[in-house]
């Protein structure tokens, strides 16, 4: 008998045990995962130039958290965090992937989705993957049948992005295979040699529509540049400007053709992770150029996703969680002027580092809770202490399920925090920099333990000061008051050895 199936058996029987109380706790669930939008990105959470009022209309209807977590300040182990309820960095090889990596979530796997699926849902991952496909690294078929895949660990339907946007193959996956794919165009992915005779953003640099300032030179797509090299894909090729589309649409269909039993939609926007390159209907949306533009299209994904639940006659009955799997990032090596059309903006809301960093830019994301009348709204933030890899159990809480044995380790039950009904912080949580230091968080604390190498990752060639990557790695320990000091500008180690004893044991892999 497989894992999901003893799984199903052990949710009948939990929901027999736990009686009335779970028969009606059977919301549709969606988890809407933004790509790289930062803390301090949307309206509601203060962001200035750009207008989000379909985000902002779920905060007013629901929940605005403050101290919400992302387990890593990058994508892939972030959301390898959250869909399986391990903290990435207990399993090697979890870093951002290349878009050619093998899927990294084995088959074996206990996943949210799993879940969900066993407690009876219908189940879809729409949007962003980046979690690896197939067996093994670099033997995919893209032209056949995908062997590992969203398929394997609990979601009934897929339709995803491979990687990320700037890296290749640029098409979508539909169930295991290429979606709209052009037998006339086959698809070939290297990420160690280009295909003889294709341009680089290199060799062709004059031709790109969207130049790059670093790395994103390899094979050109679209006339923008990528990581990764490809040939082929001719109909099946992704438009950048449509993908925003594409990935709402398939929400939209797959929240209408549900809407008469339970649900859980694993939507992951592109937006707005680079290439940004919006549709032009939202281009100029704000003074802040391409970035700006895409916050424009995010928000607008979540009006399509509110409008879907709205017309299908569920929005009452669904929970929904708006977050994102990262904190912000001005310049990720595009030359699309994020940096110098600010104008004013802080995409982390003030707070240090950015994306890639164990400062609190780097893995504080929005959190946004709405469910009808289930949840009731609060004004102002919910400051409550909560990271990502709590949903799981979370969810399971919700579900009256039972997890098997060993599933979502590092997954705390934090339903009631997540309902609104208590404001009781997580003791402590981890959040994973790029260069795979863990820091320490508590509602007081900030510990980073110390590492081998300063903090500069070397890019990006803007030349303005003050915009390269900072991962937050110092030689020294470093702790922050955060109650005195939440720009963590004061590194207060030497005087509370104590609490840096005591946290960094929380550091020990
Ligand atoms: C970096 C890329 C960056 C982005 C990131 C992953 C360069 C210079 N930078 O290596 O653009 O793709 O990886 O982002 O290539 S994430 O949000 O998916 O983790
Ligand atoms: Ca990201």
């Amino acid at each position: 008998m497989s894992l999901c199936r003893m799984n199903r058996y052990a949710f009948l029987l939990a929901s027999l045990a736990a009686g009335a109380a779970s028969a009606q706790e059977r919301p549709n669930v969606i988890f809407l995962v933004a790509d790289d939008l930062g803390y301090g990105d949307l309206k509601c959470y203060g962001a200035k130039n750009v207008e989000t009022p379909n985000s902002d209309r779920l905060a007013a209807e629901g929940l605005r958290f403050s101290q919400c977590h992302a387990a890593a300040a990058t994508s892939t182990p972030s959301r390898y965090s959250l869909l399986t309820g391990e903290y990435a960095w207990r399993k090697p090889g979890t870093g951002v992937l290349p878009g050619n990596a093998g899927m990294i979530i084995g088959a074996e796997q206990y996943t949210v989705a799993d879940l969900f699926h066993d407690a009876g849902y219908a189940t879809a991952a729409i949007g962003k993957w980046h979690l690896g496909l197939g067996r093994q690294a670099g033997a995919q078929d893209w032209n056949g049948r995908l062997d590992l895949t969203p398929s394997d660990i609990g979601f009934d339907y897929h339709y995803i992005q491979a990687a990320t946007a700037d890296r290749v193959p640029c098409v979508y996956l539909e169930q295991d295979t290429v979606a709209n794919y052009d037998p006339e165009a086959p698809i070939y992915v290297s990420y160690s040699a280009n295909f003889p005779g294709e341009p680089t953003g290199v060799s062709a640099r004059a031709s790109l529509r969207l130049d790059w300032s670093h790395g994103h030179n390899q094979s050109i797509v679209n006339g923008i540049g990528r990581i990764g090299y490809m040939k082929g894909g001719g109909k099946a090729l992704w438009k950048d400007e449509n993908i925003a589309d594409s990935i709402a649409a398939h929400s939209r269909r797959f929240i209408m053709e549900h809407r008469h039993e339970p649900f859980f939609m694993y939507l992951c926007t592109n937006d707005v992770h680079v290439p940004r390159w919006p549709h032009e209907r939202f281009r100029g949306s704000t003074p802040m150029g391409l970035r700006g533009d895409a916050i424009s299209s995010f928000d607008w994904t979540v009006g399509e996703v509110l409008n879907a639940l709205d017309e299908a006659g569920v929005a009452d009955n669904t929970l929904i969680i708006l977050t994102s799997d990262n904190g912000p990032v001005i310049d990720d090596g595009y030359a699309d002027r994020a940096f110098e059309l600010l104008n004013g903006h802080e995409p982390t809301g003030g707070r240090r580092g950015d994306k890639y960093s164990n400062f609190e830019g780097g893995t504080s994301v929005p959190m946004i809770v709405r469910w009808g009348a289930r949840v009731r709204p609060q004004e102002g933030e919910n400051p409550t202490l909560i990271s990502l890899v709590d949903l799981f159990a979370s969810m399971a809480s919700l579900l009256g399920a039972e997890l098997p044995a060993g599933a979502a380790p590092d997954s705390r039950d934090m339903l009631p925090q997540i309902l609104g009904e208590s404001r009781e912080s997580r003791p402590w949580l981890c959040e994973l920099g790029q260069r795979n230091t863990i820091a320490v968080r508590t509602e007081r604390w900030k510990y980073i333990p110390p590492t081998a190498h300063d903090g500069r990752l070397g890019w990006p060639a803007t030349g303005h000061e003050g915009t390269e990557i900072d991962t937050g790695d110092r030689r020294e320990a470093q702790l922050y008051d955060l109650l005195a000091d939440p720009g963590e500008t004061v590194n207060v180690a030497s005087e509370y050895p104590h609490i840096v004893s005591e946290l960094h044991q929380f550091t020990l892999r």
